[in-house]
């Protein structure tokens, strides 16, 4: 059984992680399609750099709950038949023992060089401007994709979203393409297709099935 399960911000909301809705998709005044741009970071980049550290900082305090925890049960049971595509930035999905994770947004504890282009883990800020440890340039910026920016892996993310037999999303909104439409690119490639989700998605009704409550509930009695 072959199964690809995408995740949105809501699988880590009950870990503290604050979603782009519950915050109206604000974040200090400023809409987040506003700051995560490479338009924004190009103007203003200690507020783009603000915005990531803030999160990264935030990482921390917040620990996986149990639906990152049923995901990383189920990996010991389907091996490299799971993938799981995150639309998230944070490290939960690998902190709850997940290790077959793809991060087609990017990550908030990688830091992507702009003059090397090489990839650095980075726990700490990158407002101070640091220097690239590979190429000595300040020129660090999030290694994460900005709206107007290519997500990562699209290519293995539409090879598995083939081969599947079940597409699982979970927490997420639907508002944000490509991710918005793999449910669509999934069903059909004749792929069985289950959303997990808080309240009604803006793509619910191109499931098979969708089931609403709490992640933390929902996903370890689905994955048992
Ligand atoms: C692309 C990383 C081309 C950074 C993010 C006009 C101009 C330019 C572009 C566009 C345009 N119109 C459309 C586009 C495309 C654009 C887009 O879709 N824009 C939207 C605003 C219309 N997309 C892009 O630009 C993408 N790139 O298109 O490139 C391309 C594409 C393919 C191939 C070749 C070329 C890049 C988009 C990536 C942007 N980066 N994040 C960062 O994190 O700061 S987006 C960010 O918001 C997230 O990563 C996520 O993807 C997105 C939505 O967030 P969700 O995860 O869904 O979270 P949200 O808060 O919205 O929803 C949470 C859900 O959870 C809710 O439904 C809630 O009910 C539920 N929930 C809450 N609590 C719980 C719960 N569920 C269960 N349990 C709970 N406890």
């Amino acid at each position: 059984m072959r199964v690809v399960v995408l995740t949105g911000a809501g699988i880590s909301a009950e870990s503290g992680v604050p979603t782009f809705r519950d915050a109206d998709g604000l974040w200090e005044g400023h809409r987040v399609e506003d700051v995560a741009t490479p338009e924004a970071y190009a103007a203003q980049p200690a507020v783009v750099h603000r915005f990531y550290d803030a999160r990264r900082a935030a990482l921390a305090g917040v620990e996986p709950n149990p639906a990152h925890r049923a995901l990383a049960r189920l990996e010991e049971h389907l091996g490299d038949d799971l993938l799981v595509v995150t639309q998230n930035i944070d490290d939960l999905h690998e902190r709850a023992g997940s290790t077959r994770v793809l991060h087609m947004h990017g990550e908030l504890l990688s830091a992507l060089c702009r003059a090397c282009e090489g990839r650095v883990r980075w726990a700490g800020d990158l407002g101070d401007f640091p220097d690239c440890p590979s190429c000595g340039v300040s020129a660090l910026r999030p290694d994460v994709v900005w709206f107007g920016e290519i997500p990562y892996q699209m290519d293995r993310i539409q090879e598995a979203l083939e081969r599947a037999d079940l597409f699982v999303s979970i927490g997420t909104s639907g508002a944000v393409y490509p991710a918005a439409g793999f449910v669509q690119y999934a069903s059909g490639h004749g792929v069985r297709t289950l959303e997990l989700n808080l309240q009604p998605s803006e793509v619910s009704r191109l499931f098979h099935e969708a089931r609403q409550g709490l992640a933390g509930e929902l996903v370890p009695v689905w994955v048992e």
